[in-house]
């Protein structure tokens, strides 16, 4: 019995021993992933934030929105079509990646598919030997951006549209299309089906289901083989959602998780698309699509939103945790306008001004807690400037706060705030506390970070500030603890 009594006694010693030299090594196991987490290609796109859509077909010349698919493909005649333009203007603007209408509703195809005539095949430009989107990958390469494509399911041209053949079709279009210009980012599935249409010369209405009319599962499966670091976007996904609206904004509270039961194409509840979900079931981020001008073709009569308006745009996509994907419709020239581009550059120029330098970078951070008091989970994580290092709490944490040190009173009017969502979505919701004059002061408060999450404060001059984690679905991390001060006007 002694003897039982002092072994107990000394593993009890040796286990202690152990975990204090594992703790001294680091070695605490990190938190599980909570819930849905994202796949590689989604993280990579989490990493894009802001895109550029190009708009451009047939309606480009006929001062269009939705082509009908009668247009003769002669229409289609840019003057001095130059996707390095495009890209060169997107890599200036601080975009990563473009996705273009390789075919809008009205069926015409900007590379000469080999399954329809109805494309640049049977336009002058270039004698009929031009391909748009082998130019733009190539313009992509070499100016260091990513490619997306955008094949409308819905073909106001094609005369089988409606019946098995259109799908057929569709199918091979699209492997045409992913297996012949490289590296493809984003596949973009447009939800409209509006019935109408020239349907090779009978004309009328065709109607289908689009949950199960073009067999999107097999869809799926083809562009995972062809493309495997692609993701695909439509209202629901499978990998990244619609936002629910085309006026540019994300709601404030976002989760990048939803649950796609019950979610129909074409009837698609917008709010619940718009706010994600917090028992989300699958990661599928928001992406926020809007257009620079009112349309989203170019019309000569319109012009781009304002500055203000695109600030606006940006903050409440990118800053609630959702991508920006900012139309830019080529002109008639087959070159973005010159006004278009003017705009863009402006606001590359707020944003750079803005978050040139984080004024948390470095500074000393401490927490209400650390997971297992390892370094590895260290509060100073979060300033380090390495989005792959984040602070996190113990598994029983659910309310926690941590504070940045700034040395001194220091003005801020930005704060941004990153989950690492490698492990899912966690934080509900907070609390941003500034120390004015020696007290804490609560100065914003918010829901949702996930991804990305950037708050707009009235200036204020703190010199420390604090975030309460008011409420985790499981023990908080946290990557990121940003503090920018805009430009004054
Ligand atoms: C909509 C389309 O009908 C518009 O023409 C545009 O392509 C927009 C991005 O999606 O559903």
């Amino acid at each position: 019995m002694r003897f039982d009594c002092s072994l107990s006694a000394w593993m009890v010693g040796l286990a202690t021993a152990l975990s204090a030299a594992c703790l001294a090594a680091g070695e605490v196991k990190p938190p599980e992933p909570w819930g849905p987490v994202p796949s590689k290609a989604q993280l990579q796109w989490h990493e894009m934030e802001y895109c550029g859509f190009l708009h451009f077909t047939v309606n480009t010349f006929t001062d269009k929105e939705w082509g009908d698919g009668d247009e003769d493909p002669a229409v289609f005649r840019p003057t001095a079509l130059d996707t390095r333009q495009w890209a060169r203007t997107a890599r200036q603007a601080g975009m990563k990646g473009l996705i273009l209408t390789a075919k809008h509703h009205d069926g015409f195809c900007l590379w000469p598919s080999k399954y329809t005539e109805h494309s640049v095949a049977g336009s002058p430009w270039k004698g009929g030997k031009g391909d748009v989107v082998r130019d733009l990958s190539q313009a992509c390469r070499e100016f260091g951006l990513r490619m997306g494509l955008y094949l409308s399911p819905w073909d106001r041209n094609h005369a089988e549209y409606g019946r098995p053949k259109y799908v057929e079709y569709y199918h091979k279009q699209l492997q045409e299309l992913l297996g012949g210009y490289g590296p493809v980012c984003e596949v973009w599935f447009d939800g409209a089906n509006g019935g109408g249409g020239y349907y090779g010369g009978a004309r009328g209405q065709r109607h289908i289901d689009a949950n199960t009319y073009y067999g999107f599962p097999a869809i799926w499966e083809q562009v995972r083989k062809l493309q495997p670091g692609a993701v695909m976007f439509s209202d629901i996904g499978p990998d990244v959602r619609w936002v629910g609206n085309e006026g540019g904004h994300a709601p404030d509270t976002c989760w990048a998780k939803v649950r796609p039961e019950g979610f129909r194409f074409g009837a698609a509840d917008t709010g619940r698309l718009a706010r994600g979900d917090p028992d989300g079931t699958v990661w599928r981020p928001a992406e926020v699509d809007v257009s620079i001008r009112p349309g989203w073709f170019y019309h000569p009569h319109e012009h781009p939103k304002s500055l203000k308006q695109l600030v606006e745009i940006y903050y409440n996509s990118v800053g609630m945790g959702a991508n920006l994907l900012l139309n830019v419709p080529p002109d008639r020239r087959g070159q973005l306008a010159e006004e278009d581009v003017e705009r863009l550059l402006e606001l590359h120029r707020v944003l750079e001004a803005t978050f040139r330098t984080d004024l948390a970078r470095g500074r000393p951070a401490t927490a209400s807690n650390v997971r297992g008091g390892s370094p590895a989970f260290a509060a100073a994580n979060v300033t380090d400037g390495d989005r792959d290092t984040y602070w996190a709490g113990d598994d029983a944490v659910r309310e926690a706060w941590l504070a940045v040190d700034l040395g001194r009173p220091t003005a801020f009017d930005r704060v941004r705030l990153q989950e690492p969502i490698r492990l899912g979505q966690r934080i509900e919701s907070f609390a941003l506390d500034g120390r004015l004059d020696g007290r804490w002061t609560e100065i914003a408060r918010g829901t949702t970070i996930g991804p990305r999450r950037i708050l707009r404060l009235p200036p204020v001059e703190a010199d420390a500030i604090r975030l309460r984690i008011l409420k985790s679905q499981a023990c908080p991390a946290l990557s990121t603890f940003e503090l920018y001060k805009s430009p004054e006007p």
